[in-house]
């Protein structure tokens, strides 16, 4: 048994073996977003194994803590945090996107326990976690709303619809991160339609904004656990698409890309 005295070095761990495993059902069902699987694999295993809480014995817990995976089609860092997590049995990973699996491409909770809402069509996690975190805040509820989306995520308006809601209602008890991993679908943000300056598009909808290295576990987990203030918080995530395999890195083709054998096994040999 590894022993993790450091809540570090566990983060670390866990990121590793998401990434792994999560490539690893990629290329089981030749199906998959592993591009956007390994930008946002940090993020979510410092929330999970860092931040968050919850028991996955009792999914539905009112005070838990609620994550929200509005970058819904990244499901091989979702499934692979929720499965390290207990939610779900190891065998579980190995139906991913298979007929009638409880894991399909994108994260329903009507099948598979620990995810908050359905997501996959973008646009909608930002505005869900708002009305949850406001209906927090009049009931004095004691559970914190986080929200993880992507950046060309960022171009469906109804996000800056529930930003100014936010800021507005100053909802203490939010945390939104980005994934700025500067791609989407098939190019850049910037070329597709220019997001920067990001922090102070945030500032002005009245947040408190924070910017980091979305693959510093340390700088991540200081973020997330920043004493809050009188705003809703933003984390800005400096990422990179594909992080952690050579070839992946920077590549919108890795979007939903799906290794060969010998990708497969190159990647295994660098994700040590
Ligand atoms: C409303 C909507 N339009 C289009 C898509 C198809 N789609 C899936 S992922 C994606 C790109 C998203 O880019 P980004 O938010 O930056 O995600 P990441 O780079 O983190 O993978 C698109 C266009 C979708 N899921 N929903
Ligand atoms: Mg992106």
């Amino acid at each position: 048994m590894t022993l993790h005295n450091d809540p570090i070095d566990l983060i670390r761990a866990k990121a590793l073996w998401m990434r792994r495993t999560a490539f690893q059902m990629v290329f089981d069902a030749q199906l998959g977003h592993p591009g956007g699987d390994f930008s946002a694999t940090d993020i979510i295993a410092t929330i999970y194994f860092g931040v968050l809480r919850y028991d996955p014995t009792q999914p539905n817990m009112p005070d838990r803590d609620r994550f929200i995976m509005s970058k819904g089609h990244a499901t091989g860092a979702l499934y692979t945090a929720l499965c390290a997590a207990g939610y779900f049995p190891e065998d579980w990973l190995k139906t991913y996107m298979q007929p009638r699996s409880m894991l399909n491409g994108h994260p329903n909770r009507n099948y598979l326990p620990g995810v908050e809402t359905n997501t996959g069509p973008l646009g909608h996690g930002l505005p869900v976690a708002t009305g949850i975190a406001i209906a927090g805040q009049i009931t004095q509820a004691t559970y914190r709303t986080y929200v993880l989306t992507g950046d060309g995520e960022l171009q469906e308006g109804s996000n800056w619809e529930a930003a100014m809601t936010a800021g507005h209602r100053k909802l203490t008890n939010l945390t939104w991160i980005v994934d700025r991993n500067r791609l989407q679908q098939g190019a850049g943000t910037e070329e597709t339609n220019g997001l920067d300056p990001l922090d102070k598009k945030f500032e002005a909808f009245g947040w408190d904004v924070q910017m980091v290295d979305g693959h510093d576990h340390a700088a991540l987990f200081a973020a997330l656990t920043a004493p809050t203030t009188d705003k809703p918080r933003a984390i800005i995530a400096n990422t990179v698409k594909g992080k952690g395999v050579s070839f992946m890195e920077n590549k919108a083709s890795w979007h939903h890309g799906v290794p060969t054998a010998d990708q497969l096994a190159t990647a295994l040999k660098e994700l040590v």
